[in-house]
């Protein structure tokens, strides 16, 4: 294996990078009360430089120090958050909290995170909300995450996730790496598969709904599935805002977008509308939706719509015979949808089939003039047992999980070709076991025109005995695997907490545009910092004012380590209580916290930034209230009483 020769150069360039970064950190290292310590790390990053030979000997291994080649950005399923790996480390550096209540950052208590989710969100679910005695949901399920493109490259601007349990899709900043925009998709239900618009750049971000229900959702119709339908969303990335849909027949499960512009692309398992597994598995054949964009925008534009929930709505069900949708059937209950980097195979995994059919976009164009759909089928190379997902090096070969036989397969998309044409060719160059039941499989930039075939995360469903027992809940896990030779070599398992379905591999490169500190003026916190000009407060100064407005207390209070700028205030027992914490410390990594002791309160407010935290203080008596970020040596006395004055004191 020649992968050390191969990676050599780069991960010296950024051994470089990472001497300077510890540089840096020893002189920050001055301006704290830990200096020694942090000025102590330093030296030690620096001293694994000399170091170079045993880590490239140790393989993927990136030593003590040393920073990865890749940004892995993770999804979490279940946990509703996106995580941050590095590549090939497989380590995890960042939890963002999008969906979730997160206990470290406050995310989903905060006013700046409540406000984020309840922007776009219906009047209905606020309603069924209040119900329930809750402002937010607060879980998610969060299968895919990709980032914005310009021009078929990845852009460093934003990360796009979906959320299948609550129909939402999210959008994390790439300079913060927070979520800023939340969006609850109208109409549809459980968005599952969903991506970015890859060309001329993400003015849109596709999602599917997965979920058949009556369009008017309003209990007038519900066992009458002639009334159901399925809803293609294109969410304008922008605006965060729907820009239109498209009722299609069948459901939706992945989707992708190709690299001119044109198409997008769904799978959909269920063409029969059934509502049992045996009526969703009943036909021989299923399809594929391709939705033509320059038809669909111009029939809205031209106003050629019906309006649903405030959102203009396209009929592309196969009735209507427009020229928004046409239906490529696909053996039963295919799966992935994923588009080669040679701008040319849509490559969609058989699932029940063992097979993944290719189709070329170029021949779409003549299936809208009328041509038969299966005319644009130009291979479908059988594989092995349960083909999910696909995954690109750039050099004209596919990796296919199968989920069945627990295996990757390396294929060529020309071989595969020739032999549909009946030549006597294998397309099949590799097969490698994984550990076990492989779903998304993701290499190097491979979803992007700039595909590196050098590493390959393989997301495994099950890790049964490949760690030590836990209990009856195993982690999954996410092995690394080698794809720089001929032959894939599994270099690392990595275990993960419930439950990554997806992942990609953007190259460090591409996220130039990452901040340490906030800016003042961040729109995250634009809102509060309105009704601080409206108490007379300026937040980009000390701060140690309560104001009063009714049973309404606001309480701002600056940060700079190791003290809050208030250290007691004084409320009336039943007060709704605003808690605004600017952190005025301006240093690379100075985070603090605030936590409200037994009011289940806590945020975080990183350098330079705005907070702010709303809760009714109950009952009467002294309450401690504290930074529970590590931030400096006499980080323990960052803390500060809250009195609570009994009622008709
Ligand atoms: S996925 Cu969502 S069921 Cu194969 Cu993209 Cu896991
Ligand atoms: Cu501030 Cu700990
Ligand atoms: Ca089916």
């Amino acid at each position: 294996m020649d992968h050390d020769q191969k990676h050599g150069l780069s991960r010296r360039a950024l051994l470089g990078a990472t001497a300077g970064g510890a540089a840096l950190a020893g002189g920050l290292g001055g301006r704290l009360a830990l200096g020694p310590t942090v000025a102590g790390l330093g030296a030690a990053g620096i001293a694994t430089a000399a170091t170079t030979g045993a880590a490239q000997a140790a393989g993927f291994e990136v030593a003590p120090g040393q920073l990865d080649e890749y940004y892995g950005f993770w999804s979490s399923g279940q946990t509703g958050e996106m995580r941050i790996l590095g590549i090939p480390s497989m380590r995890e550096l960042m939890r963002v909290p999008v969906f979730n209540r997160c206990s470290a950052t406050g995310w989903g208590q905060t006013n700046e995170s409540i406000r984020i989710h309840q922007r776009t969100m219906t009047e209905k679910t606020k309603a069924q909300l209040a119900a329930n005695g809750k402002k937010i949901h607060d879980n998610g399920d969060l299968h895919h995450v990709h980032m914005s493109y310009t021009e078929g490259k990845y852009d460093g601007r934003y990360l796009y996730m979906n959320d299948k349990a609550n129909t939402r899709v999210a959008r994390v900043r790439g300079d913060v790496m927070k979520c800023d925009a939340i969006l609850e998709i109208p109409n549809a239900k459980g968005i599952h598969g969903m991506r970015p618009q890859k060309w001329p750049r993400s003015n849109y971000v596709f999602c599917n709904g997965e979920d058949e229900a009556p369009l008017v959702n309003d209990g007038s119709t519900m066992k009458d599935v002639t009334t159901y339908v399925n809803v293609f969303t294109a969410v304008d990335a922008d605006k965060w805002d729907v820009a239109w849909q498209v009722l299609v027949s069948g459901n939706l499960d992945n989707c992708d977008a190709d690299y001119e512009g044109k198409w997008a692309f769904s799978t959909s398992y269920n063409s029969e509308m059934g509502m049992t597994l045996a009526d969703m598995t009943a036909s021989e054949m299923d399809h594929v939706v391709v939705f033509n964009i320059a038809e669909i925008e111009k029939a809205v534009a031209e106003g050629k719509f019906e309006e649903v929930n405030g959102v203009k709505v396209l009929d592309g069900r196969k009735d209507a015979n427009s020229q928004f949708t046409r239906y490529i059937p696909i053996a039963n209950n295919p799966h992935g949808c994923n588009m080669a980097p040679d701008k040319k195979h849509l490559c969609i995994g058989g699932k029940l089939s063992p097979t993944v059919t290719v189709i070329d976009v170029t021949l779409l164009d003549a299936v809208f003039a009328g041509a038969d759909p299966r005319s644009c089928v130009v291979a479908e190379p059988e594989l092995g047992l349960g083909p999910l997902h696909n995954a690109f090096d750039g050099q004209g070969n596919v990796y296919t999980s199968l989920f069945l036989d627990s295996q990757v397969v390396k294929w060529n998309i020309e071989k595969a070709i020739a032999a549909y044409k009946g030549e006597k060719v294998d397309p099949i160059l590799d097969k490698l076991d994984v550990q076990y039941q492989p779903g998304h499989l993701k290499t190097s930039m491979g979803e992007t025109l700039e595909a590196d075939g050098k590493w390959m995360v393989c997301l495994c469903k099950f890790s049964k005995d490949r760690f030590l027992n836990v209990g009856p809940l195993k982690p999954e896990n996410d092995q690394l695997i080698d794809i720089s030779g001929d032959k894939m070599v599994v270099i690392h398992d990595g275990p993960n907490f419930a439950e990554p379905h997806d992942a990609i591999a953007v190259h460090a490169s591409k996220m130039t545009n990452i901040k340490s500190v906030w800016d003042r003026q961040d729109p995250m916190w634009a809102e509060t910092r309105k009704q601080a000009e409206a108490d007379g407060v300026n937040l980009d100064e000390y701060q140690d004012t309560v104001i009063r407005d009714g049973n309404k207390v606001r309480v701002y209070m600056s940060s700079q380590a190791p003290q809050f700028a208030l250290e007691e205030f004084t409320v009336k027992e039943g007060d709704e209580v605003t808690v605004i914490v600017t952190n005025l410390d301006d240093i690379d990594d100075l985070t603090h916290g605030f936590t409200m002791g037994n009011h289940g309160v806590a945020m975080e407010i990183g350098p330079q930034a705005t907070a702010s935290v709303t809760f009714v203080a109950a009952n009467a008596g002294v309450y401690w209230y504290y930074c529970q970020w590590f931030c400096h040596a006499l980080h323990m006395e960052m803390r500060g009483r809250m009195f609570v004055e009994p009622k008709g004191a």
